[in-house]
């Protein structure tokens, strides 16, 4: 049985460039920003900033004006249907806000949409 050890490499922080755009807010419809950002998956949240070392950098104000997603009873699913774009899936959060994110590295997809949906899964068992 793999696994344990399987969840331990999926449940690690991850981080990396993906593209990102805001589609609704509490539920209402937004237009579409598509914007690329240095994404982190940290513990229960995914944080945004512009180059890897943003976020080390002591001026964090670049980073807080993106907002963090709290994925703490979000859904995360594949949603093609809803770009022009490939490999995009769709994250919906708690509190009805909706994001689309996509790269067009299969791979690196594949992999953030593993680690959030592995992410999402462990905190539900909480
Ligand atoms: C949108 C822009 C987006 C596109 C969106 C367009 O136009 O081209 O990139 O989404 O398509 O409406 P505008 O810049 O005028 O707002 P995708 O790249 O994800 O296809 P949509 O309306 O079908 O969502």
């Amino acid at each position: 049985d793999t696994s344990g050890s399987e969840n331990i490499l999926v449940n690690r922080n991850k981080e990396g460039f993906l593209n990102k755009t805001k589609i609704a807010e509490k539920g209402k419809k937004l237009r579409k920003n598509w914007v690329t950002s240095y994404t982190v998956l940290s513990g229960p949240k995914l944080e945004f900033y512009k180059d890897a070392k943003d976020q080390t950098a002591s001026d964090l104000r670049s980073s807080t004006k993106q907002e963090r997603i709290d994925l703490r009873g979000a859904s995360v699913e594949w949603a093609n249907e809803k770009s022009s774009r490939k490999n995009v899936f769709q994250i919906t959060t708690l509190s009805g806000n909706e994001f689309l994110f996509q790269s067009d590295a299969d791979i690196t997809v594949q992999e953030w949409f593993r680690a959030i949906r592995n992410t999402i899964d462990s905190l539900g068992r909480e």
